[in-house]
């Protein structure tokens, strides 16, 4: 079985169609995806999600609602696939904005050996069509540099679908601290660390209207989530003699504002990319 989760943060406008059409989707390809169960991850929603979520359960396409109190589009993913049971289990985000091929696609890569398949709009293959605003563009670009500074090989960690081998991701995901938007490059750090083959699967992304990703609100925090992945993954990789010599209190960068983070994460993951270079 195919478990998908998608949380849900006041989805009530976006979610109904996405689930009409994700429905219209695993009836058609039956085939390929054997039987598909939906966990919606209501977080802390104060409008109609979890009645809409509820309205789309039928038989082809069992819907089932998880509640997640703790706010964060981190907290709402763990708490879905903690919740999971499949064999596979995959996640989307709730506008349906990647192309839902990538679900018999990514199912294929897995029957080839992969553990994990992330969609990503980085490959020359990829089809995205965008309509985010400059600011948006630039930081999403410093974003990905940053983050593939820990992840080499993959470029795009933040594209909202990704597959795994059950067994494999609900053995690390109980260690996942990140609960806003940086969740993802945790997630695969730990996933790297576990020693999964993670492939990355060119996508077709169109940009969904009514994103919950504010840059004013949420790109500061992003950024400051990516400075503390890259912190704890620095200190359980150095030797412990350094290690030892980094214990002193350190600042909290969820505190400080991003022109103050940024240096630190450049030094944090321009060290680690070296490493991996060596
Ligand atoms: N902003 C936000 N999104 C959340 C939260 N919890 C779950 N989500 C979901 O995370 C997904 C983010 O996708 P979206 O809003 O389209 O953002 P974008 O595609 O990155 O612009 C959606 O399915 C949201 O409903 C939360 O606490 N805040
Ligand atoms: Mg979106």
């Amino acid at each position: 079985m195919l478990q998908i989760v998608i949380p849900a943060f006041n989805e009530e406008a976006r979610l109904p169609r996405t689930l009409r059409e994700l429905r219209r989707h695993v009836v058609a390809h039956r085939g390929e995806l054997g039987r598909v169960e939906v966990l919606v991850v209501d977080n802390a929603s104060t409008d109609g999600t979890a009645e809409v979520a509820r309205a789309a359960d039928s038989t082809a396409m069992p819907v089932r609602v998880v509640r997640c109190q703790q706010r964060g589009k981190g907290a709402a993913v763990r708490a879905g696939l903690l919740a999971s049971d499949a064999a596979l289990v995959c996640f989307m985000d709730a506008d349906g904005a990647t192309a839902f091929d990538a679900l018999e696609r990514s199912w294929a890569r897995v029957m080839g050996g992969a553990d994990v398949v992330i969609a990503s709009r980085g490959l020359a293959e990829s089809t995205t069509t965008a309509r985010h605003c400059k600011t948006r563009s630039r930081g999403a670009a410093a974003y990905r540099r940053l983050a593939h500074r820990m992840l080499p090989g993959i470029s795009d960690t933040q594209c909202g679908f990704k597959l795994f081998r059950g067994d494999l991701v609900r053995s690390v995901v109980a260690d996942l601290r990140t609960a806003g938007f940086s969740f993802d490059v945790e997630l695969l750090v730990l996933l790297q660390a576990a020693g999964a083959r993670i492939e990355e699967l060119p996508v077709t992304w169109v940009d969904v209207p009514g994103s919950t990703f504010v840059p004013a609100r949420h790109g500061a925090s992003a950024f400051a989530e990516l400075g503390r992945i890259a912190w704890r993954n620095r200190r359980s990789t150095v030797s412990g003699k350094v290690a030892a010599g980094l214990r002193a209190p350190l600042p909290a960068p969820a505190a400080l504002p991003a022109a103050v983070v940024l240096p630190f994460i450049v030094a944090a993951t321009a060290d680690l990319h070296d490493r991996g270079r060596r």
